[in-house]
C-alpha cells in the first residue's frame, strides 16, 4: 500500500513539473546581400540564425516544423537525448519533411545545456538552418548554482558565410583544389566587409 501511495505521489509530482513548450518553425527561402552580391539561403521563421528554442529540463519539447520550401528538409537536434525516432535523419528515423508539409518532433528533455540544432538535408545548415536549444536547469536541481545558473544570459553563435553554393565548396573540397588559397586575399576583403556589416549599428 505504502509503494502504490509512493507511486503515486512521483507520478503527480513529474506530472506537475512537465510543461510542454512548442514552437512553430516556418521554413522559407530568401535572399541574403552578405558581401555585394545577392545569394539564395534559408530563413526560418524570417531568421538566420534559425530561432534559438529555450526549454527547461523536464518540458516536454513540440515543435512543429512547417515546411514552405520547394525542398524537402529535416532538423537534427545535436546532441540531445531523444527517442531514436526524433533523431531527424532523413531515410533514416524519419522521412523527409516535404514541401508544403507540417511535421512535429516531440520529446522530453532530460538533460539540460546549451546545444544547437541544425538541417540534416542535404546542405542546408550551410544556408542558414543552424540555430541555439538551450535548455535550463531546473530550479529544484540539486545542482542549481544560485548567482550562477540564474544570471541572464544571451545566446551567441558564430558562424561563416561563403558565396560558393555550398555544394560546389564540397566537391572542390574532395578535389583538393587550390582555389581558395589562391583566393584567399580576395576573402580576406570579403571577410572584412561582413565583419562590418554585421558590427554596423543599426
Ligand atoms: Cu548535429
Amino acid at each position: 500500500m505504502l509503494q502504490i501511495a509512493l507511486l503515486l505521489l512521483l507520478f503527480i509530482q513529474s506530472n506537475i513539473a512537465q510543461k510542454v513548450v512548442r514552437y512553430d518553425l516556418y521554413v522559407q527561402d530568401t535572399i541574403v546581400n552578405f558581401t555585394g552580391k545577392s545569394r539564395r539561403a534559408i530563413a526560418v521563421n524570417g531568421m538566420i540564425p534559425m530561432p534559438t528554442l529555450t526549454f527547461t529540463e523536464g518540458d516536454t519539447a513540440e515543435i512543429y516544423v512547417h515546411n514552405k520550401m520547394k525542398e524537402s528538409t529535416s532538423l537534427h537536434w545535436h546532441g540531445l537525448w531523444l527517442p531514436n525516432t526524433e533523431d531527424g535523419v532523413p531515410y533514416v528515423t524519419q522521412m523527409p519533411i516535404e514541401p508544403n508539409t507540417t511535421y512535429l518532433y516531440r520529446f522530453p528533455l532530460i538533460q539540460n545545456g546549451t546545444h544547437w540544432y541544425h538541417s540534416h538535408s542535404g546542405l542546408q545548415e550551410q544556408i542558414g538552418m543552424y540555430g541555439s536549444f538551450i535548455i535550463n536547469k531546473r530550479l529544484d536541481d540539486k545542482k542549481f548554482r544560485q548567482g550562477i545558473d540564474d544570471l541572464p544570459t544571451i545566446p551567441i553563435i558564430l558562424s561563416e558565410w561563403t558565396d560558393y553554393d555550398p555544394d560546389n565548396v564540397h566537391r572542390m573540397l574532395h578535389n583538393a583544389t587550390d582555389w581558395f588559397a589562391i583566393k584567399k586575399d580576395r576573402h580576406k576583403v570579403m571577410l572584412r566587409q561582413l565583419v562590418k556589416v554585421i558590427s554596423r549599428p543599426n
